[in-house]
């Protein structure tokens, strides 16, 4: 294609309320895995972005932690990285989880992309788990509270309604500049690529116990070219949550630094070595160091 034929292109913001299924949603439309997810909420806790390239058009889109009110520095800067998007966006897809009655979060959530006044479009995610039925009284129910561009309903798990939602979006784009190079997908430094996937299967073993507590902070990351040498430090809170991380007998950590490993394999091939250590720090989650440096675009490191 000639380079000056013009392309569509643009940021769109992925927002809603937490476990609403905006991770999911991402991974499934960029095609790749770009956020962890897990049935635990809060768990994504920054801007993510998840590039799709096609001849047409460049889509940049941004996951975002679940809009909530922030009770500590970490929720705070989660937060700020919502409205960042918000900010930054050229379209925004407001995703609720139609499986879950229409709450005060809800309200909230609204309220908030109403401060931005962005083009938005309402998905309706989980249709896989409800009754029919519930669908119509929903989308009356949100016609009423604001002007979308369309409400289009989904299942980011299974896929279905995607297209539709591919489609929606590039007729809300505009003709734009390829912000990114074609053939990237995130804008995420390995390093944290590597301590997210280490936080997946943390939270995916220790999340009745343990549910935000904890942090992955990666200490050394070496990539060779047979093995790439990956240390990271599992942050708890307190003392007593050390032996949850760590189970009888080391069992525990054992079993996440394997499925971890197994996963970093496919990242970053052929072998992973991965070491896990862990720390107790009081309070992290109002530590302004440990919080900044949770932040993939800032320079401080831990
Ligand atoms: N049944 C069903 N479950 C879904 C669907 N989409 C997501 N989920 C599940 O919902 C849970 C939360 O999914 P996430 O994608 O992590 O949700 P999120 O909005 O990113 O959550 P936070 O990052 O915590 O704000 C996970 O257990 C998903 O498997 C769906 O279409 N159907
Ligand atoms: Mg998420």
């Amino acid at each position: 294609m000639p380079e000056e034929t013009p392309i569509k292109s643009g940021y769109v913001a992925i927002v809603g309320r937490p476990n609403a299924g905006k991770s999911t949603l991402i991974n499934a439309l960029v095609g790749t895995k770009v956020s962890i997810v897990t049935p635990v909420a809060q768990t994504t806790r920054n801007r993510i972005l998840g590039i799709v390239n096609r001849p047409d058009a460049q889509i940049v889109f941004m996951d975002t932690p679940g809009i909530h009110r922030p009770l500590s520095r970490l929720n705070e800067q989660m937060m700020a990285f919502v409205r960042q998007a918000l900010a930054e966006r050229d379209l925004v897809l407001l995703i609720v989880d139609a499986s879950e009655r229409f709450g005060r979060g809800d309200a909230f959530a609204l309220q908030l992309l109403k401060q931005y006044a962005p083009r938005t479009i309402l998905l309706l995610n989980k249709i896989d788990v409800i009754a029919k039925p519930r669908l119509l009284p929903l989308i009356d129910q949100y016609s009423k509270l604001h002007e979308f561009e369309e409400i289009i309903p989904i299942s980011a798990r299974e896929g279905s309604g995607l297209e539709a939602v591919m489609e929606a979006v590039l007729k809300c784009l505009p003709e734009g500049p390829q912000y990114y190079p074609v053939d990237m997908y995130t804008d995420q430094p390995e390093r944290f690529l590597a301590s997210e996937i280490i936080r997946e299967k943390v939270i995916a073993h220790t999340r009745q116990e343990l549910p935000y507590v904890t942090a992955v902070l990666i200490d050394d990351f070496e990539e060779g070219k047979t093995i790439t040498n990956i240390h990271a430090t599992i942050v708890v809170e307190r003392d007593s949550q050390r032996p949850i991380i760590i189970g009888a007998g080391g069992q525990q950590i054992k079993q996440i630094g394997t499925e971890a490993r197994k996963e970093l394999e496919k990242l970053f091939p052929p072998k992973v070595f991965l070491e896990l250590f862990v720390k107790v720090e009081p309070h992290w989650r109002d530590n302004q160091a440990v919080v900044t440096a949770l932040d993939y675009r800032s320079d401080t490191e831990m």
